[in-house]
């Protein structure tokens, strides 16, 4: 499975609820896809995902997903123990691990000697592991139907970026001032 193949997975499970994606390729090959007001592309903000994420729900906003790459998460690595202390309700962490910064010259990251779902894992979050479409499908699914408590899921995808995918090189405030409309509407 590569990124690609996986953001069509998340997309087609969350559909319009809130979903905050990492920066770099992932942002980009998410909107080539669909692009969904419900999206906040955070474009440069690295490692940030994962607390954005963590603010909406603690909102109060329920169904909110947020894509991290496994270097973005190292980068950020202090949310998880924060996600856990805090608990929201209806979140889900959703992690692409590519053992590299695929978006910046495909630099290894920890990850290839690190275990992040064990990680996850270690600071007391529910994390589930998967290695194909099939399986994230089916384990987004069952974090979206889930009540109560975070989630979280680590996706291993194949190393790389898909090629030809357009920049994204709109205003990070109209992106944001788009998906706060977009929340707004359905508060
Ligand atoms: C603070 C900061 N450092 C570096 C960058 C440059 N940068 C953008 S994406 C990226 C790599 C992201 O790696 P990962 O989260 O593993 O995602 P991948 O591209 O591998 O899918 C880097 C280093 C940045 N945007 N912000």
């Amino acid at each position: 499975m590569n990124r690609l193949e996986a953001l069509g997975v998340v997309d087609d499970v969350w559909g319009d609820a809130p979903l905050v994606v990492t920066c770099g390729a992932t942002a980009r090959e998410m909107a080539s896809l669909n692009r969904r007001d419900s999206h906040l592309y955070l474009l440069d903000s690295m490692g940030a995902a994962a607390a954005v994420g963590l603010g909406l729900a603690l909102a109060g906003r329920r169904g909110v997903g947020a894509i991290e790459g496994d270097g973005s998460l190292l980068m950020g690595f202090s949310v998880l123990p924060t996600i856990r202390h805090l608990a929201p309700d209806g979140y889900t962490l959703i992690v692409f691990d590519n053992r590299e910064h695929a978006s910046a010259g495909g630099f290894p990251t920890q990850s290839a000697t690190v275990d992040l779902a064990a990680a996850i894992a270690g600071v007391g979050l529910d994390v589930t592991q998967v290695d194909d479409a099939e399986a994230l499908h089916d384990s987004l699914v069952a974090a979206r139907a889930r009540e109560s408590g975070p989630t979280a899921v680590v996706a291993t995808i194949a190393p790389g970026n898909s090629p030809g995918i357009a920049w994204l090189l709109e205003d990070p405030v109209l992106i944001a001032d788009r998906f706060t409309r977009k929340l707004e509407g359905e508060a």
